[in-house]
């Protein structure tokens, strides 16, 4: 052939053309997919492995991992902290290795942030079948365990022959950095394929830039936003993850000085804001705070930037109980505008909260409504303050203590994760974030084991930054293994770990709903044959030390202080291992989430949560 092709297997056609492909917005071009994490086995090994391996730590830098889930998760923390202008790819063997990566990709996809998965796949020539870890299916012989992926996928393609490569890897990368569209991206990859070579035009190696796009509203959606905006006494904003993917938060900053209207936010929008602006109320729903809720009940206008409306954020839609609320959305996404039977603004969230502003000039809330929500936030801080304060330097500390600690420990640029169990809910309700990218919660699936993998995402997007990983015990049993991770890379990534003996949020969970805490305690087996005997002895913080971490165990409000102050000042992976009181001193729910009860039960908790149960379940309003 010519000189204007380069005879190369799939594989290493796959990587060299991933490594030309960037994104571009606001001026600024990074790296579309900066590295690929991988373990290899039959399927990948000899494919993409070879190829990675060819191209060397220049042209694709190569990270180990212990789980592809958890691969998965970091790449997901890394394009967060990145606002989704970098990704990962995730490289696997077939079989285990690829159907692992289908909760991180849900996890991806729900909460919008790009990865490309490279699972390996059956040969395409079915010339061996079964392959070692090949599912047959008898009847539909095209299927593989893979197609587990599709619905989890933003865009799924198996590459059945080396030149089908070339449209699907530019669609692969169009999904990726669009705004609105991005998620989980799979390519699965028949290893005879991979192994195959052909002569591919040299164009498709190009550099290749995406325009990451700002859409800006529609003139008329925008006219009608402005004068529902104007006509409003009660405006609530609720800022979503679409602020912070969209680095919108100067111009929402910009809107709320200008307007008076203030701010709640959703788990994945919270610190749009800073903690201490006076609009800014923090979280709201059934974690949020009472000046959030509170405010949510009466407002007549809704404006939802970038926000799904989780059943968390509506209070599973008994939240807004003003008869004549209205909602105006601004999102990206068509799909999340409408929700609510809303006002739309489809649009970038900066763009969209820009024009906005302009067409509002003039316009503030009134002085009562400002002093209203500005009164309810210091009486909020209060209740923080409550919270965090630890009477006792000697006393062992509560879990909204060790926040406190934390609280006082951390800087402005430090990122905080964590994605499920008890913290959740007290993060949403008490952090103080001083900095966007701070408060890094996963609540679209909230998916214990996150947070680890997702701190070595973000210390790679983020070199330098202090990071937190947040986990209760069970979470730290879910997946600790990415440790190893984090001490072979000489990431001085820090994990608090929050001891209390098993699952204290599904444990109340559980006990509201009439469950009385059935299966969510980590004790033995007692005489009737229930897990309610003795905590059992295990020692999480030796498990830590055992994968190469610094452990540092913190006995009281005092010990656990100075730890978090050496795990900072530490250039080493450092675990802060903490045994909490189980004392309530977290502030209680503010508002509904809806987990339906037994409708019929012959123990008399049940039959109580169900009375409960019906009384809320008459507030939910259907918003038409
Ligand atoms: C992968 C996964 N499995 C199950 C759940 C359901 N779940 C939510 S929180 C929780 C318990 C978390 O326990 P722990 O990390 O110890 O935190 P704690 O509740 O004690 O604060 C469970 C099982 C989940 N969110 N993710
Ligand atoms: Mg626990």
């Amino acid at each position: 052939m010519s000189a204007r092709t380069r005879r190369l297997t799939t594989a290493q056609a796959l990587v060299r053309f991933l490594s030309a492909q960037y994104t571009e917005r606001d001026g600024v071009r990074r790296r579309l997919i900066a590295g690929t994490w991988g373990i290899f086995g039959h399927g990948n090994v000899a494919g993409v492995g070879q190829a990675l391996l060819e191209a060397g730590e220049d042209v694709m830098p190569f990270h180990q991992g212990r789980n592809e889930q958890s691969m998965v998760h970091a790449a997901v923390g890394y394009a967060r902290q990145l606002n989704r202008l970098s990704a990962q790819a995730v490289t696997t063997s077939i079989g285990p290795g690829a159907t692992n990566l289908v909760t991180g990709a849900a996890l991806a996809t729900i909460n919008r942030l790009p990865v490309l998965l490279l699972p390996g796949d059956y040969f395409a020539t079915h010339s061996a079948d079964p392959l070692l870890q090949q599912l047959e299916h008898p009847v539909e012989a095209d299927v593989s365990v893979n197609d587990t992926l599709r619905p989890v996928s933003r865009y799924f393609d198996r590459i059945t022959r080396p030149e089908a490569l070339i449209p699907s890897a530019l669609q692969a990368m169009r999904v990726l950095a669009d705004p609105a569209e991005t998620g989980a991206v799979t390519l699965a990859l028949p290893q005879d394929v991979q192994a195959e070579a052909y002569d591919w035009p040299e164009e498709f190696f190009a550099e290749r830039v995406w325009t990451v796009r700002r859409p800006a509203p529609d003139p008329v959606e925008l006219t009608a936003a402005v004068e529902a905006v104007r006509s409003a006494e009660r405006p609530l904003i609720v800022a979503g993850g679409g602020v912070h993917h969209s680095e919108a938060e100067q111009a929402l900053k910009a809107f709320v000085d200008a307007t008076g209207i203030p701010v709640a936010s959703t788990q994945a929008g919270k610190g749009s804001l800073r903690h201490d602006h006076p609009a800014d109320l923090g979280g709201i729903g059934h974690t949020g705070t009472a000046v959030s809720d509170d405010l949510a009940r009466t407002a007549d206008l809704v404006i939802g930037v970038g926000t799904r409306y989780t059943d968390f954020t509506t209070a599973s839609g008994t939240l807004f109980q003003n008869p004549d609320v209205r909602f105006l959305n601004l999102n990206i996404t068509g799909f999340d505008a409408h929700k609510l039977a809303a006002r739309t603004l489809v649009c970038d969230a900066r763009t969209g909260l820009e024009k906005l502003a302009e067409g509002l000039a003039g316009h503030r809330v009134s002085e009562a409504y400002e002093a209203e929500y500005r009164a309810g936030k210091e009486r909020w801080d209060e209740v923080v303050e409550t919270a965090y304060r630890a009477g006792d330097e000697n006393a062992v500390p509560t879990q909204t203590q060790v926040l406190g600690a934390l609280d006082a420990a951390v800087g402005d640029e430090d990122v905080v994760i964590n994605a499920a169990g008890s913290l959740p809910g007290d993060l949403h309700k008490l952090w103080r974030s001083r900095s966007p990218r701070q408060y890094h919660l996963e609540y679209g699936y909230s998916c214990m084991g996150y947070e680890i993998p997702a701190g070595i995402g973000v210390q790679q997007a983020a070199p330098g930054t202090p990071v937190w990983a947040l986990v209760g015990d069970g979470t730290y049993l879910m997946m600790p293994t990415e440790i190893v991770t984090a001490v072979q890379e000489g990431l001085p990534l820090n994990i608090v770990l929050i001891q209390n003996h098993g699952y204290a949020s599904i444990g109340g969970l559980s006990e509201e709903t009439g469950g009385e805490r059935f299966g969510t305690a980590y004790r033995f087996r007692a005489a009737d044959g229930t897990f309610t005997g003795a905590p059992l002895p295990v020692d999480l913080a030796a498990n830590a030390a055992s994968l190469g971490m610094d452990v540092l165990r913190a006995k009281t409000v005092r010990e656990l202080r100075e730890a978090l102050a050496a795990a900072r000042a530490s250039d080493r992976p450092t675990c802060v291992y903490v045994e909490t009181d189980p004392a309530p001193t977290a502030p209680p729910a503010e508002a509904w989430w809806d987990v339906p009860v037994a409708e019929t039960a012959a123990r008399e908790a049940a039959v109580e949560a169900r009375e409960r149960y019906d009384r809320q379940v008459a507030g939910r309003r259907r918003h038409l």
